[in-house]
């Protein structure tokens, strides 16, 4: 009884209001379950990266009922966001993303209709940078398509397709020609090209995420994952991936993990659970230099910002511990009681430090209390 009363004081007289942000938390949501707009299953997010037309909107490729990329200008502050369509499709897209001429590269991953294409601004199909069909490849669909920014094949096109297993680059001057290519595991399902030429690819069906170097060996892997369907390295040298779980099972999740001294993967632990067939995901840097999510939770209709736990500053010194006194006056069977406790608090935690908390009962009642 009085372990839980003294705890509750802890957490008010800590946390006044209601208790602090804590990592995982939605920060700003987009679509259900708020009402207002919804998304249409969205497949995929991303940030628009700074240099781009409409940098720090985002992009969201939504897949079934009504296909559309749509771009949201979001009010994290306040909430909702300014949206405009920047393509109405008739077909499937899974992911799509904003050029640096303005234009938007869209994935249609359709079964015996693999095609990507470049849309401008007036929404109208104005390049075709692949077609499945061309290479023979109609029972296949591209799943995955990213123009690459840098590295020895800058501004040719990565392709992933997900049923002949196999992630390859496209001349952006000759669609038939491949520049590179390689086998994967089972189900790619995403690609990206790094600064350093490298490539993370997500396997869904081996469950795995890995590096490689373009002449094929392992930079990392992690294997274990459940249904990975996008990854994203992040600037303080973490990955994060989301795992779908499966159709409509609530299980998805946003895990972290970061890298031992040997390179070795170190599960940092599982920021979001609960996750309905979640697909997409990106990432926005504050100010105060901490990582938050986007999230595309594609079967609940909904994208959304949630607090991560990274920061891409080291940190600084600890915060000195909190010395704190806590009155506690309570009724007990009719019998007015007294508590005075004392305990130092972990300010990065917020808990009680081990061994500090001292508490005994008082007589009577201090006067300012009274
Ligand atoms: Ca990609
Ligand atoms: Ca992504």
């Amino acid at each position: 009884m009085r372990r839980i009363l003294i705890a509750t004081l802890i957490c008010l007289f800590i946390f006044p209001g209601g208790g602090g942000a804590d990592s995982g938390d939605i920060l700003w949501n987009y679509g259900l379950p708020t009402g207002g707009s919804y998304n249409s299953y969205p497949y995929d997010v991303i940030v628009i990266k700074e240099g781009l037309p409409g940098a720090g909107n985002l992009l969201i490729t939504e897949m079934h009922n009504r296909r559309r990329v749509i771009e949201v200008t979001p009010d994290y502050v306040n909430g909702g966001g300014a949206e405009k369509v920047v393509y109405d499709n008739s077909v499937k897209m899974t992911r799509s993303e904003r050029l640096s001429n303005g234009n938007t590269l869209i994935v249609e991953p359709h079964e015996g209709h693999g095609r990507i294409w470049e849309v401008n601004a007036s929404g109208s199909k104005v390049r075709k940078w692949y077609d499945a069909d061309a290479e023979g490849k109609g029972s296949d669909g591209a799943l995955d398509g990213d123009i690459i920014k840098d590295g020895p094949y800058a501004g040719h096109l990565l392709v992933t397709m997900r049923y002949s297993n196999e992630v390859f680059i496209i001349d952006k001057d000759n669609p038939t020609n491949r520049l590179w290519e390689c086998s994967t595991g089972s189900n790619p399902v995403s690609a990206d090209a790094l600064p350093n030429g490298n490539i993370v690819i997500a396997e869904r069906n081996t469950k795995k995420v890995k590096e490689i170097r373009l002449d094929g060996t392992v930079v990392w892997e992690i294997t274990g994952l459940d249904a990975p369907y996008d990854a994203e390295l992040l600037p303080n040298g973490h990955v994060a991936i989301i795992e779908s779980g499966g159709y409509y099972s609530s299980q998805g999740r946003l895990v972290e993990f970061k890298f031992d001294k040997d390179g070795n993967p170190v599960k940092v632990g599982e920021l979001i659970t609960g996750l309905n067939y979640p697909h997409g995901l990106d990432f926005v840097i504050r100010d105060d230099g901490r990582i938050d999510f986007v999230i595309a939770d594609t079967c609940n209709n909904r994208i959304f910002l949630a607090e991560g736990w990274s920061s891409t500053t080291p940190p600084g010194p600890p915060s000195p511990p909190i010395p704190l006194t806590i009155i506690s006056i309570a009724n007990q069977g009719g019998v007015r009681r007294t508590v005075m406790l004392e305990v130092t608090i972990d300010s990065t935690t917020g808990l009680p430090l081990p061994n500090t908390m001292n508490w005994r009962e008082m007589k009577g009642v201090p006067a300012k209390f009274r």
